[in-house]
């Protein structure tokens, strides 16, 4: 006799239903998250500063200027990279800015020239209302306003920074070649195109994508083989580049984040083993592995994307550890 206690299962019409209304409110809400091209390709919105400033008259006076980064988001972290590298701290003071998933924006944990939230602070620079205020962002304290919000951009012009202890140039003029092709090859690809995978709003889409990210990562993979065979490092020669600077904070976040949530999972990053050295070796870099807050980009990414993630439950992930031991191959 069947048990009188166990639920009856909801019937067939019912479930069909259900799943047509959801998928209508589902990109509907995408449709705030990320907006899309009629084919349903995620289309990331314009930034609000965008053009390459000169490099301030002041730039070497101590705490003249401030970045604003949040630890989860990859295109800040790229610039936090390049500000520890290049041992920017004198001159660049660092704010790390704390997510309001509810809100869906940046706050400051205390309030900062006045603002409480970032989005207050674009207001003050001029950034109009229809702009999202976003991270990374560099402050002028003598000028009182965002200088560069384009992270493309910021890392250029924090690369030509002028630092206390002479710290090299992430990409001298003899190598500017190569380091634009591999940039412009991720920026699209791969930093965006996780977030392309992702967002996607129809398989097609998805899929498009998702080749596109696995293409340029087996290419990398590959120029990384010859490298290190030719006794090289890093992507452009013997010391990292702004070419590795841009490829990791994607790459660190894979097993984490994107593969699970993002459906980055066609290879696990082992499968291609001069991608998985290499991203030990920049790991181990100074200062990077204090760049890095794993619990932090699960924590936002889980509990933030609604639309993709509405239970809000934050998975249980690989230990980073695991993740940047140069010998882990089976
Ligand atoms: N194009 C920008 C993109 C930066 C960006 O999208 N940042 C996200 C975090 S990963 C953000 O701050 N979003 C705020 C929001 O959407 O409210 C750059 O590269 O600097």
């Amino acid at each position: 006799m069947a048990d009188q206690s166990e639920p009856m299962r909801p019937p067939a019409a019912l479930i069909r239903t259900a799943r047509g209304l959801w998928h209508c409110q589902w990109q509907q809400l995408m449709g705030g998250l990320a907006p899309a091209d009629a084919a349903g390709r995620y289309r990331r919105p314009a930034g609000a500063f965008t053009t390459l400033p000169p490099l301030p008259a002041n730039a070497a006076a101590a705490g003249s200027h401030v970045l604003i980064v949040g630890r989860s988001c990859p295109w800040a972290h790229r610039a936090w990279l390049v500000h520890s590298l290049r041992g920017l701290s004198g001159s660049i003071d660092l704010l790390v800015v704390e997510p309001d998933p509810a809100a869906g924006r940046w706050r400051f944990a205390e309030p900062f020239e006045g603002c409480s939230t970032l989005a207050e602070l674009y207001r003050r620079s001029g950034g109009s209302q229809r702009q999202t205020a976003t991270v990374p962002a560099l402050w002028s304290r003598q000028e009182q306003r965002i200088l560069v919000n384009e992270s493309a951009r910021l890392i250029e012009l924090l690369d030509l920074w002028p630092t206390a202890l002479d710290a090299p140039r992430l990409a001298p003029e003899t190598q500017l070649e190569a380091i634009d092709h591999w940039r412009q090859r991720f920026q699209d690809d791969v930093n965006d195109g996780v977030y392309r995978c992702g967002f996607a709003r129809n398989q097609a889409a998805y899929d498009e994508a998702e080749s596109a990210l696995f293409r340029a990562l087996e290419e990398a993979d590959q120029a990384l083989r010859l490298q290190e065979q030719a006794g090289e490092d890093w992507l452009c020669g013997p010391e990292p580049s702004l070419a590795d600077v841009v490829l990791f904070p994607t790459l660190i976040r894979l097993e984490l984040v994107y593969a699970p949530l993002f459906g980055c999972s066609r290879l696990p990053l082992w499968q291609l083993p001069a991608l998985w050295r290499w991203r030990a070796r920049f790991f181990a870099l100074a200062g990077v592995s204090d760049t890095c807050c794993p619990g932090a980009w699960r924590a936002d990414y889980f509990g933030a994307l609604f639309p993709l993630h509405p239970s809000g439950i934050v998975p249980a992930g690989p230990d980073l550890s695991r993740l940047v031991n140069s010998q882990p191959v089976p």
